[in-house]
């Protein structure tokens, strides 16, 4: 097969070795007819969308593991694509589909530090190599009461953490976001504390759940979800599953996440999916499903960990009305 080195540095085949037939020849298509002008501007708009929902990343390849599946029905990439909470790229949920293209995701570089024996500073394709990689479909539910169920590829963070050996003083973790006013266009805004922040509990991170992730839908991760890497910690509301991240730091105390100082009453450090703990200003006891679930559809219920039961010895003894 022929391998060119493409503008990000990383070698890989040809646009038409990678993507279905259809798509590189509709592709084509497109562009020969834009060129010899017979596009006219509504429908120049429709076949801009399309293209930029097409699958269009790196192929992944890695095997799902039947360990991590729901019986749910996965959502289309589409959606999953076109309806994100990516605030460095504004806040509608249109705007990260649309702004994302801006963020340039090679070179890209990972960080880890803090209370390890061994710290670390890995460029992508290296932490990408870290571990097999592997499939697993899970429910995301964000705090706004929707959700998905997408196929995510990547490894246990756990991988990662048995490699830095954290030291005895290493009691959480703290993912750090990109923060770049060049490539990102939400940051003139300051609805958040920049750079977005997110935390876990050590024993949290270190659940297999936890999944860092490179890719999904077999694909390497489109930029409005969160590329070139992010964490997704299912059984939690989908703030705490932070996107683009640039370091890892393990720390003592508590770090400081981004919704929690945004607004402490509304959104604690746990943030532990739960359809007995309301949002101050809403239930959270059911949910709607993307691309499912319409306005006159009967509500469905928002499952204790999002479903994830198996992470509740976590949290034996504590009060998840107190540590919301
Ligand atoms: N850096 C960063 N990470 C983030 C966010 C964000 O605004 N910035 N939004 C979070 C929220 S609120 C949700 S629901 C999920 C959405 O992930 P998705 O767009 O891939 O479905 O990303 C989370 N990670
Ligand atoms: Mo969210």
């Amino acid at each position: 097969m022929l391998i060119k080195r493409n503008p990000n540095g990383i070698d890989l085949p040809f646009p038409s070795e990678i993507t279905p037939r259809e798509v590189f020849e509709s592709r084509r298509d497109f562009i020969r007819r834009l060129a010899l002008g017979s596009i006219a501007g509504g429908a120049l708009w429709e076949m801009a969308a399309r293209e930029a929902f097409a699958q269009t990343g790196q192929k992944l390849g890695a095997k799902p593991n039947p360990a991590y599946v729901v019986m749910d029905k996965t959502t289309s990439f589409k959606d999953a694509t076109s309806y994100n909470n990516f605030y460095e790229f504004g806040t509608d949920k249109a705007d990260p589909a649309r702004n994302a293209g801006t963020l340039k995701t090679r070179p890209w570089t990972i960080a880890i530090e803090g209370e390890v024996k061994k710290p670390m500073t890995l460029d992508i394709d290296s932490l990408m190599k870290l571990a097999p990689l592997e499939e697993r479909l899970y429910r995301l539910r964000c705090v706004e009461g929707w959700s998905m169920v997408i196929p995510w590829t990547g490894y246990s963070l756990a991988e990662l953490i048995r490699r830095v050996e954290p030291n005895g003083n290493a009691k959480y973790v703290q993912f750090i976001s990109l923060a770049d006013p060049k490539q990102m266009n939400g940051l003139s805004s300051r609805v958040l504390d920049w750079p977005y922040a997110e935390g876990l509990r050590l024993d949290e991170a270190n659940h297999p759940l936890t999944l860092l992730t490179f890719g999904m839908y077999g694909e390497t991760l489109p930029n409005q979800n969160g590329a070139p890497v992010r964490v997704v910690v299912p059984w939690k509301y989908g703030f705490k599953s932070a996107k683009s991240i640039v370091k890892i730091r393990f720390v003592r105390d508590q770090p400081k996440t981004s919704w929690n100082e945004a607004a402490a009453s509304e959104y604690g450090f746990y943030s532990n999916v739960n359809p007995n703990v309301d949002h101050p200003r809403w239930s959270q006891a059911t949910e709607r499903r993307i691309g499912e679930d319409g306005l006159f559809t009967p509500k469905r219920k928002t499952l204790m960990f999002n479903g994830y039961e198996q992470v509740a010895s976590l949290y034996s003894g504590m009060d998840l009305k107190k540590f919301f």
